[in-house]
């Protein structure tokens, strides 16, 4: 007959040995051995008709009670193994896989760029509608009606669309930002200086440096004596800041844009080449006169870059249709 010392001691055999299994067969061959069809305990409690009374009473309940402290601590453990089974094994020393992270494109990284330069150098950000009226597309900014840019092959006219009332006029996608010169003027006061990055779109033929959308940044000052040297400053500036003080050369040429007078075209020399990068030139006084401004008391001066030309120049890309591709080779290296 078993006493209460031989059964304390397989529960102590038991808790030792549970501690040391690895896996659900050996968790099994050890539920097996004690309780089982023909475990040690299940042999015990069979055995229990062949004494007396008395002995059945007393060891009856301890038996029952063992076999459930073990069934017990036999699903534990159970439900932990299964658990680490689910965690899939992990060397926490090996080094992490690459995250693959999305990026910026190259004409928002550029776009970027030139926001930082000229916020500064105090210049304002500003937003403006891409789906623009004909008046501030053209008439306020002195292209008059018979202009060849209003051409119905330059521009994208909207089809059937309803005139504004207060200019009179149709809607079109703007071909440029400078109508934002006008609409910037409409409501504020000079002194200000401001910039405005935008799409742009125009019905041309496309080749390696022609799209019929892409961005333009708009420049507009407007204060008392303003003069082209300050604009030669400003730009410069920038340039300067936008190739991180590599060497560049620049150059002025006489030009025309209705909006300007006079108007030029600033070429800059990069690595060895000479790039066209911006029209310019000063408010002209038809433009101030559309917008209430008396041109005796204000000058301002005004340019207009293409942001895809800049990014061109910069990462030396050889054509600007590789922009709008979303060829995935191409944007990956930026
Ligand atoms: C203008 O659009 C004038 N609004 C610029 C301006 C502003 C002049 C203020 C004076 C004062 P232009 O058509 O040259 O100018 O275009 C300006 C720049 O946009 C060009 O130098 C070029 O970099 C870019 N650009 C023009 N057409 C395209 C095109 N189809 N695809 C990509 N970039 C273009």
């Amino acid at each position: 007959m078993i006493n209460l010392e031989e059964l304390n001691q397989i529960e102590k055999n038991f808790l030792n040995e549970l501690k040391l299994i690895k896996d659900l067969k050996q968790l099994n061959d050890l539920r097996v051995k004690l309780i089982g069809r023909n475990g040690l305990i299940t042999n015990y409690l069979k055995n229990l008709k062949d004494l007396t009374l008395e002995q059945k009473r007393f060891l009856g309940p301890k038996l029952q009670e063992l076999k459930i402290k073990i069934e017990n601590f036999i699903l534990e453990k159970e439900n932990e193994l299964e658990y680490q089974n689910l965690i899939p094994d992990v060397d926490l020393t090996k080094p992490a896989k690459r995250l693959k992270l999305g990026h910026l494109h190259p004409l928002s990284l550029v776009e970027i760029e030139i926001r930082k330069i000229f916020s500064s150098m105090n210049f304002s950000v500003i937003d403006g509608p891409e789906l623009e009226l004909e008046y501030y597309n053209f008439d306020a900014l002195n292209v008059l009606a018979n202009h060849p840019a209003r051409d119905v092959q330059d521009t994208f006219w909207i089809k059937d669309s309803i005139k504004d009332k207060k200019t009179n006029s149709r809607y079109l996608l703007r071909t440029h930002t400078s109508p934002m010169q006008v609409r910037y003027m409409e409501n504020h006061h000079p002194p200000f200086q401001i910039i405005v990055p935008g799409k742009v779109y125009r019905n041309e033929a496309l080749d390696a440096g022609h799209e019929i959308n892409f961005y333009q940044l708009e420049g507009l000052v407007v204060s008392k004596n303003i003069t082209l040297a300050n604009f030669k400053f400003i730009i410069e500036e920038f340039f300067k800041r936008f190739f991180k003080g590599e060497k560049i050369e620049f150059r002025y040429r006489p030009s025309y844009f209705p909006f300007v007078e006079p108007g030029l075209e600033l070429i800059i020399k990069y690595h060895n080449k000479w790039f066209e990068v911006a029209g310019a030139g000063m408010v002209h006084k038809h433009v101030f006169e559309y917008v209430h401004y008396n041109p005796r008391d204000f000058q301002g001066f005004a340019f207009g870059m293409g942001i895809d030309r800049l990014a061109m120049i910069k990462y030396k890309i050889p054509d600007i249709r590789l922009f709008y591709s979303g060829d995935l080779r191409f944007v990956n290296q930026f």
